[in-house]
């Protein structure tokens, strides 16, 4: 099979908030593309996509996974990614690869909080996006409301391209307003081809149709031009007009349907294949020098039985199996054994994938995701897949002693697969932290560590990452001197600190060298800056790094003897600590943007409760029977929501949590913290 020409494919990731649909309807495309003989479920565990043991216990998306289909002489490759907010990585990682996102929304919450995040990232990367309404067969689902929400809340360049025939329990099937057809309900059977919408529909058909082609047309001159004189604008024209409109980021068609029936899945079809664009048309921001063969990698399964599978998009090629390729991190070589093509869990060798094409290869030794891989060295510009830092932590112990060698092994390989996983010693306490972004990724980690890598290990009440940081300049001068018999020590140098502004939201740190005369030589200056950066890592109130600071050096003496590297190290250190204790030094916490949806008749509990936790509430939004409220709450306070929640809520509560910023903590509750961060520390030197 010879490699697909990139203008055949199209590349899709299919995101969007947590519990949407998004792998009900990868499945459902597979199956209508007739990838596979039944309609899996995710209830039964028995999707493509949703391959993996814990996924299946869980009934969700804990990683991305890769799929691909060929619909009117088009190969499709969609990465299905995971909704919640602890498994994000995948989800950015998969959004580097794709032209267009299939941002799929439920019928019933409309727009949610990882809606607009998904959204946003897309918007960076100008990607081009199709929305699809999904779920229209519940209770509650409102075709119109959720399309109003994404011109409200996304963008106003969102316009319906289909349309549902009735509502809730008798929604019996959609109307395609591009090639102005039907497709009825077909139950999870395969869908039967194109109907005559039905004659109840005419004057909305007729509306939305006309909003479309306006739509359409205002981004094609030529078009417009026909359109105004009359002309019957034929769906092929129309469909040129609108790949142009949504390559170029000018227009979001909304499609709709309901996944588990399999009903909207041949006009959304079409829809990808005529709406996105192909690797050819958008291609990729990717820098790999001269290359004639370049692979990129963006995600990576640690199988402890069948080894490392690397899944790549091709930058450059086409690349086949049986090549060596370089990996310019490591200038190491590296071997790609058979090139594979993956659907879900299962994979095929192929022997060769063209530009633009995604797919896997078994056993590279050392990359890792976000690795370029090239035919010979080259100066390569690795994309940057910016993950989101870690925002919890939790100590971690092997149960039985001993094991500490395996936990290690085991998480270092689950970190390759997630690199938001993160597995540090707390060099205060000696213990092992482990730090993701949700308390049910470090969950899920804790499972996979037992299933694959057979050890059991137990989590710890989570720690918050605090940091601190100065609110005043202030100066310190330390000189620090040891005569002992032969050689002695000697370092001396004046400080300034001073606060540094948040770039980004990201509190930073700047060393500026304003020694004047060569009071200091130059090659004893780097140290100051070092022993700063080490005294920084622990500051005096909580022990906690120490950020947003601006350190200037504009004095000090050195002894031709006696100084030495590590003498101004001690120097730059203990003066940074003394101007420190003057500046004003305060405590930062981690706020995070809280999203919970409870029933109606437990808001007033669960409001209630969030105001004891120092949360603001900022917004509520009531739709179905639920209630979905919006606060920040300071994520001290809710290390262990879940319980509280379940309890408030008889479990049917759902809440989801992303970091928003730092900030100052109150001076009461700080006070509490300093004050147990001293007394740990006398514990520990007794
Ligand atoms: N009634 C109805 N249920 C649906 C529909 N689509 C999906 N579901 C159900 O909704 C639940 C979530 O579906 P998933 O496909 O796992 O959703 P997801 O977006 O992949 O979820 P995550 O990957 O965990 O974010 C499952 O129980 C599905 O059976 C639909 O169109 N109608
Ligand atoms: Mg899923």
């Amino acid at each position: 099979m010879p490699a697909t020409e990139p203008t055949k494919i199209r590349n899709i990731a299919v995101a969007g908030h947590r519990g949407v649909g998004k792998t009900s309807i990868v499945e459902a495309l597979l199956y209508e593309a007739g990838k596979v003989n039944r309609l899996g479920s995710v209830e039964q565990g028995t999707t493509v996509s949703d391959w993996e043991e814990h996924e299946q216990r869980r009934a969700m998306s804990l990683s991305g996974s890769l799929c691909h289909l060929e619909w009117k002489d088009r190969k499709i490759n969609l990465v299905d990614t995971p909704g919640d907010a602890g498994f994000q990585a995948d989800t950015y990682a998969a959004l580097r690869v794709v032209e267009g996102v299939l941002v799929v929304m439920s019928g019933v919450m409309g727009v949610e909080v990882n809606t607009s995040r998904v959204w946003q990232r897309a918007e960076q990367q100008e990607l081009s996006r199709v929305v699809f309404v999904n779920m229209l067969d519940r209770e509650r689902a409102d075709f119109y409301r959720v399309l109003e929400a994404a011109r409200q809340q996304l963008s106003d360049r969102c316009v319906a391209i289909q349309l549902p025939i009735g509502t809730e329990h008798e929604l019996t099937g959609i109307v395609d307003l591009l090639h102005m057809c039907a497709y009825m309900d077909p139950s999870g059977g395969r869908e039967g081809g194109p109907q005559p919408i039905p004659d109840s529909m005419t004057d909305l058909v007729q509306e939305h149709r006309e909003k479309l082609l306006d739509a359409v047309v205002e981004t094609d001159e030529e078009l417009m031009g026909r359109y105004l004189e009359g002309e019957e604008l034929d769906p092929d024209a129309v469909a040129q007009a609108l790949k142009q409109a949504v390559t170029r980021d000018e227009l979001y068609p909304v499609a709709c349907g309901v996944a588990t029936k399999n009903l909207g899945t041949t006009a959304l079809l079409d829809l990808l294949v005529e709406g996105v664009p192909s690797p050819a048309r958008k291609g990729t921001t990717i820098e790999f020098g001269d290359a004639k063969q370049a692979v990129f990698i963006f995600k990576t399964i640690a199988d402890p039985f069948t080894g490392r599978i690397s899944l790549f998009r091709v930058l450059a090629g086409p690349v086949s199996g049986d090549t060596t390729l370089v990996d310019p991190r490591t200038h190491a070589k590296e071997r790609l054994g058979q090139v594979l093509l993956l659907q879900g869990k299962d994979s095929e060798p192929v022997e060769a994938l063209g530009i633009g094409d995604l797919g896997a290869v078994a056993k590279l030794k050392d990359v890792v995701t976000g690795d370029v891989l090239v035919d010979h060295e080259v100066a390569v510009e690795p994309p940057h897949i910016d993950f989101p830092e870690p925002v919890m932590s939790f100590a971690v112990t092997p149960q039985a002693k001993g094991d500490e060698e395996k936990m290690a092994t085991g998480l270092r390989r689950l970190h390759e697969e997630d690199p938001t996983l993160l597995l540090r010693r707390d060099p205060q306490t000696g213990e092992q932290l482990l730090s993701g972004l949700s308390q049910m990724q470090v969950e899920v980690a804790v499972d996979r560590l037992k299933s694959r890598f057979n050890v059991d290990v137990e989590l710890h009440p989570p720690r918050v990452p605090y940091k601190e940081t100065i609110r005043k300049e202030a100066t310190a001068r330390h000189r620090y001197k040891k005569q002992t018999g032969g050689r002695g020590q000697f370092g001396d140098c004046a400080i300034r600190i001073e606060p540094l502004p948040a770039e980004d939201g990201e509190l930073g740190y700047e060393f500026v060298d304003k020694i004047v005369g060569g009071v200091i030589s130059q090659s004893y200056r780097p140290a100051v800056d070092k022993g700063v950066r080490e005294a920084m890592e622990h500051g005096e109130l909580a022990g906690a790094p120490i950020q947003g600071v601006r350190v200037v050096l504009v004095d000090g003496m050195e002894h031709n003897v006696d100084s030495s590297e590590m003498a101004f190290k001690i120097a730059g250190s203990m003066a940074f600590k003394e101007a420190y204790q003057k500046a004003e030094p305060v405590l930062l916490e981690p706020i995070m943007e809280l999203e919970v949806t409870v029933p109606d008749d437990s808001v007033g509990a669960v409001n209630g409760d969030l105001n004891s936790r120092r949360g603001r509430l900022h917004g509520m939004a009531p739709t179905g029977g639920m209630t979905t409220i919006q606060a920040e709450v300071p994520m001290a306070e809710i290390l262990t929501y879940s319980q509280a929640l379940t309890s408030m809520t008889g479990g049917r509560g759902d809440y989801s949590m992303h970091f928003l910023r730092y900030e100052e903590v109150p001076t009461h509750v700080a006070q509490k913290i300093i004050e147990q961060t001293k007394r740990e520390r006398e514990e520990a030197n007794v």
